[in-house]
């Protein structure tokens, strides 16, 4: 198994480059984003996601993080418009996500981490016959990356609502709180063409990052990380956690931002 990878000291993001040359190239991902660099490109038109029938197959620890698969021998669960010329069909989502702190998230902004991020992977079925062949192809994937943090909002509405309980007994109305707000409300982006943030690293990946992020509790955040690494059959245990790669070099790319 000489060419294994993963997230230790060893055989980490900064070694990926010993059997992955291309993760020193011109078009790596994930990359620390800066909002007033980015340019504003009136002609980015809106994100549209089209996941209407439920096309999932199944849930996997893959060694690296946990995938749900879908189905994608028809157009059923598509994204298109923004930077896209053409549909492009899920194939499956993952995340990345952190230890305790945090940091988890792969892209960053002005150099901030969120706690996690979701992607949503998708292949170009338009010019291409097969995932395979389109995971190596300049235009063959879109990455829809979401970022996921445990901040304020949410907690906030929790937080500002405990005077009222401090004693036993007590009881407070909490109405309205619609597990909704939990989404982000807007899909506004930033794009930028980059590449695949594991081995084999292809560039292959038109990013599109969405803005707002989505909010995860610790509590949720933890069920991640009950995950391990290592398969049932090896005796060492490795938690799965801080399975993201950090920010590469720009080399003179820009990003585009759709507001
Ligand atoms: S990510 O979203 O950038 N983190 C893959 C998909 C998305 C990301 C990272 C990796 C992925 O599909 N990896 C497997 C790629 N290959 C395996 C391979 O060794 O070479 C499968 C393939 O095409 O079908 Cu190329
Ligand atoms: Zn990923």
């Amino acid at each position: 198994t000489g060419n294994q990878w993963g997230y230790g000291k060893d055989d980490g993001p900064s070694a990926w480059n010993k059997n992955y040359p291309v993760a020193d190239g011109d078009r790596q991902s994930p990359i620390d984003i800066l909002p007033h660099q980015a340019r504003h490109d009136p002609n980015l038109g809106p994100i549209v996601l089209n996941y209407d029938r439920c096309t999932s197959i199944n849930i996997a620890n893959n060694g690296h993080s946990v995938v749900v698969e879908f189905e994608d021998s028809d157009d059923r669960s598509v994204i298109q418009g923004g930077p896209l010329d053409n549909p492009y069909r899920l194939k499956q989502f993952h995340f990345h996500w952190g230890g305790k702190g945090c940091h988890g998230s792969e892209h960053t902004v002005e150099g901030n981490s969120y706690a996690s991020e979701l992607h949503l992977v998708h292949w170009n079925a338009v010019k291409f016959k097969t995932f395979g062949e389109a995971a190596s192809a300049p235009d063959g994937l879109a990455v829809l990356g979401i970022f996921r943090s445990d901040e304020h909002r949410w907690l906030h509405m929790i937080t500002d609502a405990l005077y009222t309980v401090k004693f036993k007994g007590s009881v407070t109305d909490f109405k309205g709180f619609n597990p909704k707000c939990l989404l982000p409300s807007s899909l506004h982006y930033w794009t930028y063409l980059g590449s695949l943030t594991t081995p084999p690293l292809h560039e292959s990946v038109t990013w599109i990052v969405v803005k707002e992020p989505m909010i995860v509790s610790e509590k949720q955040l933890g069920k991640f990380r009950t995950l391990v690494f290592t398969g049932e059959e090896e005796d060492e245990r490795t938690r799965m956690e801080n399975n993201f790669r950090p920010p590469q070099l720009l080399k003179g790319r820009t990003v585009r931002s759709s507001n």
